[in-house]
């Protein structure tokens, strides 16, 4: 029996372009404290060492910041950990497992798996590891890991692999997907117990009964992972396999439309935004439809504004979005005209109705309702 922690995807220094400064440190910040988060449960829980299935960096380019912080975070959790090089960290000539910076700071407690020779991590427990020598690999590298792999005996063995499985894969014609069959079979002839797998960020069982699974990223990094945000509590047997979810995430992606049929629906809006919990983590992206007021549409902005300052960060869904201003009687009244210029607002506004108005007629009527706003001089605004 052994129990071990199975998680993947840490991408440590990994930037998002639609984060603020100030958000991308604490965002960066939130990946290197899952590190000691995710030890500390495995070792309540009892676990004995730590495999990242790959892409434990974002790139072989990292500042020596990011590196020295993420090898201290791994010392400080005192979990013995194996790192296997994926995609994102290949091991290369060039590879951040290869740099001074990587080496001179590298704990103890880190491991590198450089090759497929099977590791003996604790009595009876062994591990065997894929890892990916370059960006492009020719082949099924986990596959070839197992092949030549007679069954061990008394001994559980666990593989390391990173990269799409074939049944999930977008481009089936890669020849780096993992074939599942040869997995399943490696498990059958009980070559393997348990195939650890990272490139996927959400927690996924894929096969063999539970055996075959990938952990997910400890933190979500995109709007459409499904199971983000755990790592997984391995308890290993020849016999059984009982697997528990540790849940990680502090950040959150949320991705929503609202249609606005009109100024009344604003408070809809504003509700779900009240509704966020831990703001200053969430990444919003919102798509808006329908037709505002100028009086909504000035509403609105000071409301994306306010939660501007809240979120992690607010972006628009430019596909999703699509909002008319409609002037109204009433924001005609608040800009305040009279005399000639309210009959050629009046007439501007019938054609913005009338559906012939341009948006450079609603832009115009928008700027002149704010400037009155803001100069609020008196009925009429000075105007007229
Ligand atoms: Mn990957």
């Amino acid at each position: 029996m052994v129990k071990f922690l199975h998680t993947a995807d840490w991408q440590l220094g990994m930037t998002r372009s639609f984060l603020s400064e100030e958000a991308q440190g604490r965002f960066t910040q939130a990946r290197i404290d899952a590190i000691c988060t995710m030890a500390d449960l495995a070792m309540e829980g009892g676990a004995r060492f730590g495999v990242v299935a790959g892409d434990v960096f974002e790139s072989n380019l990292l500042s020596p910041q990011v590196v020295a912080r993420s090898l201290e975070a791994m010392r400080v959790s005192r979990l013995a950990w194996y790192l296997l090089p994926g995609n994102h960290d290949p091991l290369d000539a060039s590879s951040i497992y290869r740099q001074r910076g990587f080496l001179e700071h590298k704990p103890e407690n880190v491991n590198v798996i450089s090759d497929s020779v099977p590791i003996s991590v604790d009595p009876g427990v062994e591990l065997v590891g894929a890892p990916w020598p370059n960006k492009r690999p020719l082949r099924d590298l986990v596959e070839t890991s197992l092949k030549e792999l007679q069954s061990p005996g008394e001994t559980i063995r666990v593989a390391v692999g990173h990269g799409a499985v074939d049944i999930l894969a977008p481009d089936k014609r890669n020849p780096a997907n993992i074939c599942l069959a040869e997995a399943e079979r490696a498990l059958e002839e009980g070559r393997i117990h348990y195939l650890a797998l990272g490139d996927r960020h959400s927690s996924t069982i894929v096969g063999g009964a539970g055996r075959i699974r990938y952990s997910g990223a400890p933190e979500p990094t995109d709007y459409d992972e499904e199971r983000p945000g755990f790592a997984l509590l391995i308890d290993l047997t020849a016999e059984k396999c009982d697997v528990r979810e540790l849940p990680l995430a502090r950040w959150k992606f949320a991705r929503e439309t609202f249609e606005l049929s009109g100024d009344a629906d604003l408070p809809h809006l504003r509700a779900w935004f009240d509704a966020l919990p831990s703001k200053e983590t969430a990444i919003v992206k919102l798509g808006l439809k329908g037709a505002l007021s100028i009086q909504g549409q000035v509403e609105l902005t000071a409301l994306l504004e306010e939660q501007r300052h809240l979120l992690g960060a607010l972006e628009v869904w430019e596909k999703e979005s699509h909002l008319v201003i409609r002037p109204t009687a009433a924001d005609l009244d608040e800009i305040g005209l009279t005399g000639y210029a309210r009959t050629a607002l009046e007439d501007l506004r019938a054609r913005v109705d009338g559906g012939t108005g341009s948006s450079e007629v609603v832009d115009a009527l928008a700027l002149l309702y704010r400037l009155v706003r803001a100069n609020p001089t008196g009925t009429g605004g000075g105007l007229s």
